[in-house]
């Protein structure tokens, strides 16, 4: 497809996308976060900012919505790898699919309000003691990143939401030059439903079998590395089941899209290891075996700042 066909396209789905509830508070949020990070910051803290997509992207197929389609992801990718970002000294803007795993809270139990909790004396709340140590981490950690300017989290649902927030973010990030970086782990829809053509109401049963064309949702990656943040380094994921295609087809998206690096996963291992797809070779990287709970993100973020790092320098050279 050549780049006027695919702006064509692009502009076309915002054009009919549902408009953004809450826009301007989030432009507005975004745009404090940012100048309160920036390197030219007048508070001098000058963190990179890394945004961190999870969780996956829902397709409505009717307007007052009832039935959907929707991308496999528990947005534990995401909220793991946004602990290590800031372990790492970075700020992160986490956009994240309602309903997914959060940072600080992966230990906690499914149910944390009802595991968690029990009423003493018939009167006041209190932790019960098993996750005593999990909840006050959980808490404390939580907090001091929000408290700290070092975490601001940014809901979607659909996949009209995700893209207009992702260029909303993008567009803000731009000023940050290298300093800024995309590290795309949502697991986003490939096929959509255009607004406009969307039935409004509950498609009806009774009128037999359902006959529904879905549009292509444009790739947006190239857009966003070479247009919205130019100068940003950005790494997307490509998510297979089949091990056989999975580094070709993230050997496609990296000069497809101009990734700096493509993470490709295999469903059934992903969070054994992945394999770096970059220009200059692969590498694979896997959890610590040896330390039980060990995360495949913590080497993974690892590598991927010290690469950020080369990349500032090459840049400012
Ligand atoms: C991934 O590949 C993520 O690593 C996972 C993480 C979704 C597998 P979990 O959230 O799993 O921890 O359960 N994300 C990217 C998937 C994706 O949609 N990539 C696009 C593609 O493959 C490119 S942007 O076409």
């Amino acid at each position: 497809m050549d780049s006027a066909a695919l702006h064509e396209e692009i502009d076309s789905f915002f054009e009919s996308a549902p408009p953004l509830k809450d826009s301007a508070k989030v432009t507005d949020k975004l745009k404090q976060f940012i100048e309160f990070n920036s390197p030219s910051s007048g508070e001098g803290r000058g963190r990179r900012v890394v945004c961190v997509t999870s969780g996956g992207t829902m397709v409505p197929l009717e307007q007052r919505c009832v039935r959907y389609i929707d991308n496999f992801s528990s947005g534990n990718r995401g909220a793991a790898s946004t602990e290590y970002f800031i372990m790492a000294g970075y700020a992160v803007i986490f956009l994240y699919r309602r309903g997914t795993s959060q940072p600080y809270c992966r230990s906690l139990p499914e149910d944390p309000l009802l595991e968690c909790f029990e009423i003493a004396d018939d009167v006041d709340i209190q932790v019960r003691q098993p996750h005593s140590e999990a909840v006050k981490g959980a808490i404390r950690d939580h907090h001091a990143a929000v408290a700290g300017g070092l975490l601001l989290k940014l809901p979607f649902t659909t996949i009209f939401e995700y893209l207009q927030m992702l260029r909303i973010i993008a567009l803000s990030m731009r000023s940050l030059g290298p300093y800024a970086m995309f590290y795309l782990a949502a697991a986003v829809s490939d096929f959509y439903v255009p607004w406009k053509s969307m039935a409004e109401h509950k498609i009806q049963s009774a009128s037999g079998p359902l006959d529904m064309r879905l549009m292509q949702v444009p790739k947006m990656l190239l857009v966003l590395r070479t247009e919205w943040t130019p100068m940003a380094f950005c790494i997307s994921f490509k998510l297979e089941t089949d091990s056989k295609i999975l580094l070709e087809k993230a050997g496609t998206a990296l000069k497809k899209y101009k990734m700096h690096s493509v993470v490709a996963n295999e469903l059934l291992t992903r969070n054994e290891e992945v394999i770096v797809v970059t220009s200059s070779g692969n590498i694979l990287v896997h959890r610590d075996r040896t330390r039980t709970g060990s995360d495949v993100e913590d080497p993974l973020v690892e590598l991927l700042v010290d690469r950020h790092s080369t990349y500032i320098k090459t840049i400012s050279t």
